[in-house]
């Protein structure tokens, strides 16, 4: 067993890693490059675990028996291509927190809704009593939670940056919501080489173990076809009924656990669910597999789905003002999620987009967009993509250069029953911090719109 261990990254899941490590009794350093939060520094500190910062002092980091690396990290970097060319294992504070619990693990990756999907499978499964703990890209370290360990189950999300360096993780239940053109740039620009990433989830899974995947993702699907999978596998579908799995018809969402048809199946109405549009379902059918497959009863995640909260900036509905809907959906950082935004909602919509461009493909979205946008407000520095994209398409067309333009001008192009719309397909570092602090201006000029009626608006 290694017992040099360095962690080069002090966010949370290297200092999460650091504290497991010394709990563990590793010789323990840290080190990061950039600078470490308060936070995390005291914790360190406390524990009276050596760090550095401001640099990578590869002199002491080539010493190690093994480093964890924080996902933030790339491959590509020079201190992680050292490390490798010296034989040095370079893991993921998932893997090596894997190493140290005996709960089952219920892992969830996808481009999109993984967080939503995490959130509401933890919920179902906290609901019942079960003794469970949320961890990975969703913000809590695993690595932390494991050093009392006091769960019997893990929902953890895995982004395909951690799955990246996990070898012998092993998960019990894993979810794969989708595949989508995202963060290639960590790819070599190569979508098959996401799409092996993707797949790492069912690594190591055994013909004990259940893959839920969703059958109408073709990606997914033709590389299925190319793995070799041991686990037990249930398909989610929005078009077909394969079994075992579940399916949406009508208004309901079907559940088949046995290849049996002539078994019932279980079914739960769509108005049970407290979150809108298609690919909820999915996300929703897939906790809901998740759910059963740790026997959980029917009745019971029901009650749980009908109670759910999403995390905020995920269309998150805002409340009406002068009769117009307003929904924060800030967390929409690439096309994909715009189309699954856009989805949602059967009135006219104005379309509140813009940022830092990832190279977004707009052609995919145009039909759906020219069926339901009314209006644009372009919000970003740089317009151009859009409007070419739109500029002829779409009836009113805007720029604005700040939050309080465009939630102004949304306003204006907004009539009684449309749905103002921020779903911005693009990076938010232009104008904003990050996609929570452009979700939260655009949160609080709703609130604070003069001709609101305060009382009209649920949620701020
Ligand atoms: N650093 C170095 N050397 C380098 C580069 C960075 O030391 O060469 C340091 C930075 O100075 C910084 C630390 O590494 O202090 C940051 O590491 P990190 O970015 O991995 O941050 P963490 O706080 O550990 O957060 C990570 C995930 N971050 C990323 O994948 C970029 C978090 O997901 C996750 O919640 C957390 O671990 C706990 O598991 C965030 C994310 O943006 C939310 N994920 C991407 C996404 O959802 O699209 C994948």
């Amino acid at each position: 067993m290694a017992d040099n261990i360095v962690i080069l990254g002090a966010g949370e899941s290297g200092c999460g890693a650091a504290l497991l490590a010394k709990a563990k009794g590793f010789k323990v350093f840290v080190s990061d490059n950039g600078s470490i939060q308060d936070l995390y520094k005291r914790q360190l500190v406390e524990q009276d675990i050596k760090f550095e910062e401001g640099v990578h002092t590869y002199a002491i980091i080539l010493q190690a028996t093994e480093v964890i690396k924080s996902p933030g990290i790339p491959d590509q970097a020079e201190i992680i291509q050292k490390c490798l060319k010296q034989g040095i294992p370079v893991i993921s504070e998932l893997e090596f927190a894997a190493r140290y619990t005996k709960a089952r693990m219920i892992a969830v990756t996808g481009t999109n809704g993984k967080t939503t999907t995490a959130l509401l499978t933890h919920h179902i499964l906290k609901h019942c009593g079960i003794r469970v703990g949320l961890a990975g890209n969703i913000g809590h370290s695993l690595a932390k939670q494991v050093i009392n360990d006091l769960v019997d189950y893990y929902v953890v999300e895995v982004s395909s940056f951690q799955l990246d360096t996990m070898f012998q993780f092993r998960s019990h239940i894993s979810i794969l919501l989708n595949i989508t053109r995202d963060h290639l740039n960590r790819y070599d620009h190569d979508f098959q080489k996401y799409v092996a990433s993707k797949f790492r989830i069912t690594r190591n899974m055994t013909g004990e173990d259940c893959f839920i995947y969703f059958a109408d993702d073709e990606v997914v699907t033709s590389e299925m076809q190319r793995q070799q999978l041991e686990a037990a596998r249930f398909a989610v579908s929005l078009a077909r009924h394969q079994l075992p799995g579940a399916f949406l018809e009508g208004d309901k969402l079907h559940f088949n656990m046995s290849t049996g048809s002539d078994v019932p199946s279980m079914e739960i109405a769509v108005t049970d669910i407290a979150l809108p549009g298609p690919h909820n379902m999915v996300n929703a059918m897939s906790a809901s597999l998740a759910a059963l497959l740790c026997d959980i009863p029917l009745h019971e995640i029901v009650t749980a789905l009908s109670s759910f909260e999403n995390a905020a900036h995920r269309l998150e509905y805002l409340g009406v003002a002068d009769g117009v809907s307003f929904v924060n959906d800030s967390k929409a950082t690439n096309v994909d999620a715009v189309f699954y935004a856009l989805q949602s909602y059967e009135q006219p919509v104005v379309w509140i987009a813009g940022g830092v461009d990832k190279g977004n493909n707009y052609l995919a979205i145009q039909d759906i967009v020219c069926s339901k946008v009314k209006a644009l407000i372009c919000l970003g520095v740089d317009n151009q993509a859009l409007l070419e994209a739109f500029g002829e398409l779409i009836p009113t067309c805007v720029e604005a250069n700040s939050m309080e333009m465009a939630v102004a001008l949304a306003t204006d192009a907004a009539s009684t029953g449309d749905v103002v719309l921020l779903s911005p397909a693009c990076a938010s570092f232009d104008l904003f911090e990050n996609y929570q602090d452009r979700g939260d201006q655009f949160k609080r000029l709703v609130k604070n719109k003069k001709k609101v009626n305060s009382s009209e608006l649920l949620v701020l």
